[in-house]
Parts: structure tokens; sequence; C-alpha cells
């Protein structure tokens, strides 16, 4: 039977305050594409879900979608673990009865995670938790969890023992792993590097089916993150291929099946008129997420307008700092209090001495009228 592997939806996440719907959709569709083409038996979800606690109405839209269409359109079971984006009671809410139509969800740990018997494997599924809980779930071995490690071996042992011979034993989990890569947008990772544990905790398992981290990648030769299936975030993940692992129980051959993104993700660097000329890039890179980080010139809402008009989903830009050392302002007081009669040159002078830029037509046109407001306000 083959299983595909993924993890780290975060449906629901938005990007500079631009929603990510669209983009999330798509990569739902291909998802469902490849269950479609390489004849998968299941579908592991190992964890963040959703992006937030409490999803908002266009995430649930999106899993509601996705979960009917793979359990009830495909007809392919669908197991499911919490992460620590997930609020585990709430994403396994009805799991009982959606347990029937095909949706196994585990919310919380128990003393003995869920068991899915599938055609030759049984998957462990095992959500995230916290040292406090394992405490709490194994009270008689309560001494003996200091560490996220402490923690997984105690809750893993309590798997091994119940493991079934003859059958292949996949694991299904939420967890931190030691010396894996993280990237930008794996922001609780990053802040909680004490809570990775070593991959020898996984001893005994065919494979292990992780979810936390958002970049695809082994850990081990039977451990693996599938990683995001979109690009969450610039930097390192730009470069990554976001795809879902699609794993044969029978032989526990692997393969890697690419996603194709909605947007792409590229940083690009230089001078205000480079990167208007917008050279390099390809049209899909043009018009994806784009940071563009101006070189030589402040980058006001103008400078902005003229960005957008190149690249129309620039997700951040930035520039020389209004006020950074390098536009010291080179008039004095004494002229500018003599000066003070011509508030046009003023601010031409400001504008060339602070932001590097001649004030075109419709800047100064604004600047006007601002100037007119001002002096109707000083009379009234
Ligand atoms: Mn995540």
């Amino acid at each position: 039977m083959k299983l595909l592997h993924t993890s780290d939806w975060h449906l629901g996440m938005s990007a500079q305050g631009r929603s990510l719907e669209d983009d999330q959709r798509f990569f739902l569709d291909a998802i469902c594409r490849v269950i479609e083409e390489e004849r998968v038996g299941a579908v592991l979800l190992a964890g963040d879900v959703f992006d937030r606690a409490v999803p908002g109405a266009a995430a649930l839209r999106l899993y509601d979608a996705a979960v009917t269409e793979i359990c009830d359109g495909l007809g392919v079971p669908m197991l499911v673990v919490a992460g620590n984006h997930d609020n585990a009671a709430r994403l396994a809410a009805c799991k009982a009865l959606l347990k029937k139509a095909g949706l196994t969800v585990a919310g919380e740990l128990t003393r003995q995670p869920e068991r899915a018997e599938l055609d030759g494997a049984d998957v462990y599924l095992l959500p995230w938790f916290t040292c406090e809980k394992a405490r709490a779930v194994f009270p008689e071995r309560a001494d003996e969890i200091g560490s996220m490690e402490d923690a997984f071996r105690v809750v893993l042992d309590a798997v091994r023992a119940d493991l079934i011979p003859g059958r292949r034993h996949i694991l299904l989990a939420h967890a931190f792993v030691a010396d894996a890569e993280t990237s930008l947008s794996d922001r609780a990772a990053e802040i909680g590097r004490a809570a990775a544990v070593g991959r020898g905790v996984f001893e005994g398992f065919d494979y292990v089916a992780l979810g936390h981290l958002h970049g695809p990648q082994d850990v081990g030769a039977r451990i693996r993150y599938s990683g995001t299936p979109m690009k969450y975030s610039f930097g390192r993940e730009e470069n990554q291929v976001k795809s879902v692992t699609v794993l044969d129980t029978g032989t526990l051959e692997r393969s890697i099946v690419p996603l194709p993104a909605l947007h792409e993700r590229t940083s690009i660097e230089g001078s205000f008129d480079e990167l208007l000329a917008g050279r390099g890039l390809s049209e899909a890179q043009r018009r994806g997420f784009i940071r563009a980080r101006v070189t030589d010139r402040y980058v006001g809402l103008e400078g902005a307008a003229e960005l957008f008009e190149v690249y129309p989903n620039l997700l951040e830009y930035s520039g020389l700092a209004y006020d950074s050392d390098e536009s010291a302002v080179t008039m004095t007081l004494d002229e500018l209090e003599r000066q003070s009669s011509e508030p046009e040159e003023i601010f031409r002078r400001f504008c060339r001495d602070s932001v590097r830029m001649e004030p075109d037509e419709h800047l100064l046109a604004l600047f006007r009228e601002a100037q007119r407001d001002w002096e109707r306000g000083e009379q009234a």
C-alpha cells in the first residue's frame, strides 16, 4: 500500500497581511491529484493543520473541502495528528464520528496512542505534546521525564511494548529532531531548540512520518520530514522544492513528488532603477511573491507604488532608512530659518538630503495641497 506523507499545511496563514487562501487551495488540489495518480491508500498529515489554535472561517472551509474530497470523494482514509499550532481538542472534535467517515484524528496525548490498521502496516498516531503532559499521562514515570527526549522515550516505550510482530510499524508524529535544518517560517522550532529530541528515540519503527520543520528532509534512514506543501518564508525556503512523500509500505521505498506553486518566492536586491528594470527574473518569479531590498534610496509609498507596477505580488520592501546616518541633513537651523519663507524649497532639499530623490511634479503637487490645507487650518 502507498501512503502519502504531508505536514504543516498551516491553513489560515497569511503573508504580510495578505491572505494565502488561493495558494493553499492550489496545493490542496495538487495533493488530491497526487493521491489519484499515485493510487495512494491512505494520507498521513503530521500536524500543524492550521496556523492558529482558533482558525478563521476561510481556513475551516479549506480544511472541510480538502478532507471531504480525500475521505469521501476519493475514498482514501486520512490520519491526522495535532501539531503545536493546532488546538488539540478542537481538531479532535467529533473524532468518533469522523473515524467512521475515514478521518482519524489524534488530538491530545494518551497512554496508548491511536493505532490505524492499514493493509500490512500499522500507523501509530502521536500528537504534539509537552513534558508536562507526558508526566500527567505517565505519572508512574514522571520522575524520569526531565526533557523532551525523556518524554519521547517514555511515550514511545509504551507504543513499542504494543507493536504487533510481522507488521510494518509506522509512526506519525509532530516533533523537533535535533540536527535537522530549520527555515524562517519554523517560528516555534527556532525558539524551542531545547525541545529537540535525538533520532534514537524512534528506535523500532520502519518509518517515522514527521511534521514540524518546514524543509523536506531525511533526519535518519527511516525518519523524514515531508516539509510544508508551499513556501511560507523568504530565505532558505526560496530554494526548497516543496513536495509530498509517497511511501510504499511493502518495500519501504519512497518517492518524492514535487508540488506546483501558485506563487514563487524570490528575494531581490539592487538599486531602485535596477529593480524597476526587473532583469534576471523569470515571468513566474516576477509575478510571484517578492521581497525587495533597494540599496540606493529610501522607498516611500511613491517608490513602492512603482515597484508594485513591476511586481504585482510584492510582499516586502525595504530601502535606505529615512533617518539613516547616510542621509544626514545638510542644512543648519540658521539656513532653515533664512529659507523659511520658501517652504517648497525646504521640501525639495529635504527630499534630496533625506530621501535621496528629486521630488517629481506629483509629489510637489501633494506637498502644495498639504501646505494649502495647513494654511487654511491656521486661518480658521
Ligand atoms: Mn509548522
